[in-house]
């Protein structure tokens, strides 16, 4: 039977969990000897770590603008590397997000939209090629620690593609029975090894911990061979936890203190990489799902200086805070203004590795030039489609924005709520309106009148999304469209479809 997690049997998991780790670390090689076997295959395959939060907002790391908290790992890492101000998540949530980096595709190429809940009939595509899948062609040794949330049966989890080790959460940490709002639509939350619950979870305080400990077993463990590390962190999505080791540390409040444990997480990965000779052979990514939950008010992050957060095409949704580090590759302490997305980190994780991308079609871009800052390198993205939940609710160029009419979700200067309880959003309409992102990112002042002549070279563009990708709001579909895996016995613990298929979180 497995265990419930609750504060009187936390450390019998806990001690489980590190044993478990023990064992997943068995063969790890003697760090004396990591420096010279490292060197030796400096010039091989470089090692890839994606780090990737759960709505932490582009102003929630400490160079980016964060207020209340501090990071110095991030801040260090973004010193020894490069920082993007203009990087984008693919979309403003969680499983569709996932899907772009991990496929290098739109979400609605992939139908991927929106959250899958636990016992969705669809998830990834085995017909997909993910990153891990392209990396495990190589040889690499692969590993998802985190959220996977690209569907929770056995044939969507990680270790079924391209993944030979994952433990962590298959969906969002807050579905779960004490969801603050709809906890009788969950069972509850498995933490699972493989594709085995191991624990079913009633407190998350260690799951950054656990995360980071696997994170740095395996780096030690793969030290002389390539290893893609996906760290997907649950945090710092609702609701929120944290350990003793960082509750109370940091004047923002709880918030702060989960942000301060991730940094302390990428830190300790960052320090294993160089404790193990591997800095100069390993591209470090940091970035996030999505941007924040502002109706969560206290316990959700900050997009400042954008507009709106999660779940809309504003800024605010989908623009994140994205550093790279590599060592010897990356220019320290640069700053790439350029448009990029998490659709290129597989195109050009490809191009460095040697990887094989897809026959069928992909979005992304290597990004390679921007990355490592080679002179006068401009975005190689002369359109980037503002899907939300199959709408095509904006269309991007390196300069302009042009929303197309829709609904969006918005508290409208109310504040949101406190001690991890949500206030209701409001709904408000956009009309056609452009934004000019040169000179105003925040997306304050729509100049379409001014300028109709970009109006209707976005419009033109829109057409072509439409005509490939589909549109909800216009009810066109799409030519480019490929199906979502879709599951083939049904698990006992299924929401209803209609819940798993139209929520919007
Ligand atoms: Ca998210």
């Amino acid at each position: 039977m497995a265990n419930y997690l609750n504060r009187r049997n936390f450390l019998s998991l806990s001690a489980s969990a590190l044993g478990a780790t023990a064992a997943f670390g068995g063969c790890g090689a003697q760090p004396g000897g990591q420096p010279a076997a490292a060197q030796a295959r400096r010039q091989g395959k470089p090692n890839i770590v994606v780090i990737f939060c759960d709505d932490q907002g582009y102003a929630d790391v400490g160079c980016f603008g964060a207020q209340g908290f501090s990071t110095p790992n991030l801040d260090r890492m973004a010193a020894e590397g490069v920082r993007f101000t203009d990087f984008h998540a693919a979309t403003a949530v969680c499983s569709a997000s996932r899907a772009a980096l991990l496929t290098g595709c739109y979400p609605e190429r992939v139908s991927i939209l929106g959250a899958l809940f636990p016992g969705a009939p669809t998830g990834i595509n085995s017909d997909e090629l993910l990153l891990s899948e392209m990396l495990k062609e190589q040889g690499y040794a692969t590993a998802c620690f985190g959220k996977w949330h690209l569907g929770d049966t056995p044939e969507f989890l990680p270790t079924s593609h391209g993944f030979d080790h994952f433990f962590g959460l298959p969906y969002s940490n807050d579905m779960w029975p004490n969801h603050p709002q709809f906890g009788d639509q969950f069972t509850p939350l498995p933490l699972l090894e493989g594709v085995k619950t191991i624990a079913w979870l009633e407190d998350q305080s260690l799951l950054t911990t656990w995360y980071a400990d696997r994170s740095v077993e395996f780096i030690r463990r793969n030290a002389d061979k390539p290893f893609f590390l996906y760290l997907a962190n649950s945090m710092p999505h609702v609701p929120l936890f944290v350990s003793d080791k960082f509750r109370g540390t940091q004047p923002q409040g709880l918030y702060g203190d989960v942000i301060a444990e991730i940094d302390w997480s990428v830190g300790r990965v960052l320090n294993e990489l160089k404790e193990q000779g591997l800095d100069e052979n390993t591209l470090v990514i940091f970035t996030s799902d999505n941007g924040p939950w502002l109706s969560y008010g206290d316990h959700a992050g900050s997009a400042a200086p954008f507009r709106e957060g999660k779940g809309t095409m504003f800024e605010g949704g989908m623009r994140e805070p994205c550093i790279m580090r590599w060592p010897g590759r990356i220019e320290p302490g640069t700053v790439c203004d350029q448009l990029a997305t998490t659709m290129d980190v597989m195109p050009t994780v490809a191009a460095l590795t040697g990887g094989r991308l897809p026959d069928h079609p992909i979005d992304g871009h290597d990004i390679w030039p921007l990355i490592s800052g080679q002179g006068g390198a401009e975005t190689p993205w002369d359109a980037f489609y503002c899907y939300y939940m199959g709408e095509l609710q904006a269309v991007r160029t390196p300069r302009w924005k042009l929303h197309f009419p829709h609904r969006y979700r918005t508290l409208d200067g109310r504040p949101g709520g406190t001690g991890g309880i949500p206030v209701e959003y409001s709904y408000k309409e956009t009309g056609l309106e452009l934004y000019d992102m040169a000179s105003d990112k925040e997306e304050t002042t729509d100049v379409a009148a001014r300028h109709p002549e970009v109006v209707k070279k976005l419009q033109a563009i829109g057409e072509i999304a439409r005509a490939d990708l589909g549109d909800r709001i216009t009810g066109l579909e799409g030519a480019g469209v490929r199906p979502p895996g879709r599951v083939k016995v049904r698990p006992a613990n299924a929401v209803a479809d209609s819940l798993a298929e139209t929520s919007v979180k």
